[in-house]
């Protein structure tokens, strides 16, 4: 039994598979969903439950905000035998056909942040587990409103300095949202050994043409991370029946 000094769980608490977010609250919203849910650690950021979904074992974890913080937390938890991971959290959208409360499955991210740098050379792709995002496409078409799958920025800059961040060009070259920590995910997954998918519901825009007053606080908003955390849930069972 080893504890993960950073979570504050054991690797015996481990599971197959773990349902990653931002928000501690949305990990505490994701657990009520499991059976036999119990807290096991809220250590920083970072809080974990554990449960079952449809008699399969599950992690649920928070990862804060941003690339360095959330990669901590998919080292501990592959370290500790997890071994899919999937981020369930919130993007800005590149384009008015996908406006707020859309779903995007990400299948790649743009590594526009510094995280990966420090860990993989230039060129090397950050790119989910085809298995687990064409389960996350499939059970998310599954729920009511927009879904779409493709590619995802992720940036470590949440508000703007004075250095432009090229959202036109991403949006031009085909990426569809910008979030923080996808690209973190998949990286740390890949080297690792694990498999990573990730799938976000939309809270707003990110093209300057676009943009309004953030506010991720909405009932659209709401609704949507309610679909997307019912489409982990039953891609997390797909997965498990695939084996
Ligand atoms: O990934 C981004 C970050 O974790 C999206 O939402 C958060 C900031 O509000």
């Amino acid at each position: 039994m080893t504890l993960m000094p950073i979570l504050q769980i054991h690797s015996e608490d481990a599971a197959d598979f773990a349902i990653v977010c931002g928000d501690p609250k949305r990990a505490e919203l994701i657990s009520k969903k499991l059976d036999n849910a119990r807290e096991l650690a809220f250590s920083r950021e970072y809080r974990t439950f554990t449960g079952e979904i449809d008699g399969v074992p599950i992690l649920v974890t928070s990862h804060g905000v941003g690339s360095a913080g959330a990669a901590v937390c998919f080292e501990e938890l592959i370290r500790a035998g997890v071994k899919t991971l999937i981020r369930v959290g919130t993007a800005g959208s590149y384009s008015a056909d996908h406006p707020a409360g859309s779903l995007i499955v990400s299948t790649a991210a743009v590594r526009a942040e510094g995280l990966t740098r420090q860990l993989v050379p230039d060129g090397f792709p950050a790119v989910g587990d085809s298995d687990v995002v064409s389960a996350l496409y499939a059970a998310a078409q599954e729920s009511e409103g927009i879904v779409k799958k493709g590619i995802t920025v992720s940036l470590d800059a949440f508000f703007t300095g004075v250095e432009e961040i090229p959202h036109r060009k991403y949006k031009q070259a085909g990426a569809l949202a910008v979030e923080m920590e996808i690209a973190a995910l998949y990286v740390v997954a890949t080297l690792r050994g694990a498999r990573a998918g990730a799938i976000v519901a939309l809270d707003g825009y990110a093209d300057s043409d676009l943009a309004e007053v953030y506010d991720p606080h909405t009932n659209v908003v709401a609704d949507a991370v309610e679909r997307e955390i019912a489409a982990a849930l039953r891609a997390v069972v797909m997965l498990a029946g695939q084996k």
